[in-house]
This record gives structure tokens, sequence and C-alpha cells, in this order.
């Protein structure tokens, strides 16, 4: 059975979750819109990992006896100046996922609730891949700079890229 502090921390992480599907739905629809089909690829399968980011923390919290909320969402940014800010926006929003990964874990400590712990290290693998991903295309993107070949090639790699977690956590 969940106490009432870790069920609140589970369902705001839930928030989070279901916040970033969003974010990236958002910039999947923008990159679509300038014809950035590769990028657009990514970051419409990007927001389907998080919705399973969330669906994963649902369950998890009905199954051991919690209630689970369905988030209402804000309405995300829709306009972006490149894909260089889009790729900046995830990254720091990444980071300040994994510190909030990190909260919940912290409670699961405190609370002595070993099972959520476990529960909770998938999370906190899948937010140092992410970290790392959104850094390395963070970087590629500083090196094209302004570069229009550089971008199509960079476009074109997106397309082919998986998000990594999915394919090695299984889902
Ligand atoms: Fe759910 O991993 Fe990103 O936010």
């Amino acid at each position: 059975m969940l106490s009432k502090k870790i069920e609140k921390a589970l369902n705001n992480q839930i928030v989070l979750e279901g916040t970033s599907s969003n974010y990236y739905l958002a910039m999947a629809s923008w990159a679509e819109s300038e014809g950035l089909n590769g990028a657009a690829e990514f970051l419409y399968a990007h927001s389907d990992e998080e919705r399973i980011h969330m669906v994963k923390l649902m369950r998890f919290i009905n199954d051991r006896g919690g209630k689970a909320i369905v988030p209402a969402l804000k309405e995300p940014a829709s306009k972006f100046k490149s894909l260089a800010e889009v790729f900046d926006i995830i990254h720091e929003h990444e980071i300040m996922v994994t510190s909030e990964i990190n909260k919940v874990v912290d409670i699961c400590l405190s609370e002595k609730d070993y099972t959520t712990h476990n529960f909770m290290q998938w999370y906190v693998a899948e937010q140092l891949e992410e970290e790392s991903l959104a850094k390395h295309y963070v970087d590629k993107l500083r090196l094209i700079g302004g570069d229009k070949g550089g971008m199509y090639l960079f476009d074109r790699e997106l397309s082919t890229a998986k998000m990594q977690q999915g394919n090695q956590h299984g889902k």
C-alpha cells in the first residue's frame, strides 16, 4: 500500500511526464510545419515515449492501492526560433525532470518504501539516457550552426534515430 506522501509524489510525476509528452508533441508539430520531417518523426516518437512513462506511473499507483489522477495540462509553446532552440529547451527540461525524479527517490527512502524506490530506478536510468541524448543533439546543432547542408543531414539522421530508451527497456 502506498503512503499518501508517495502517492502524491508519484501523481506529481505523472503531471511532469504528461507535460513532457505535450511539449514534444508541440515541437513535433512545429518541426513538421517547418518541413523538418526527420525532427518531426523523432519528436512525435518521443512524445509517445513520454506518454508511456506517464501511464506506467498511473498503473503502478493504481496497482498498489493508490489513485492515479489524469492531469489537466497547460498549452505548450507552439513557436520556436530554430531546431537548436528546440533541443536547448529539451535538454533543460530533461535536467529539470531528472531533479524531480531524484526528489521522488529521496521521498521513497525517507518513507522506507523500497518497492517504489525499486520501481523508480527505471526512471533514473531513463533520465540518464534522455539527458545524454539531448546533450548529444545540442552539441551537434552547435557545430552545424547555420550550415544548411549540415542541417539537412542532421534532420535525416533524426528520422532514423530511435528513442533508445524504448528499445533498451523493452517497451
Ligand atoms: Fe519521461 O523522460 Fe523525459 O521527461
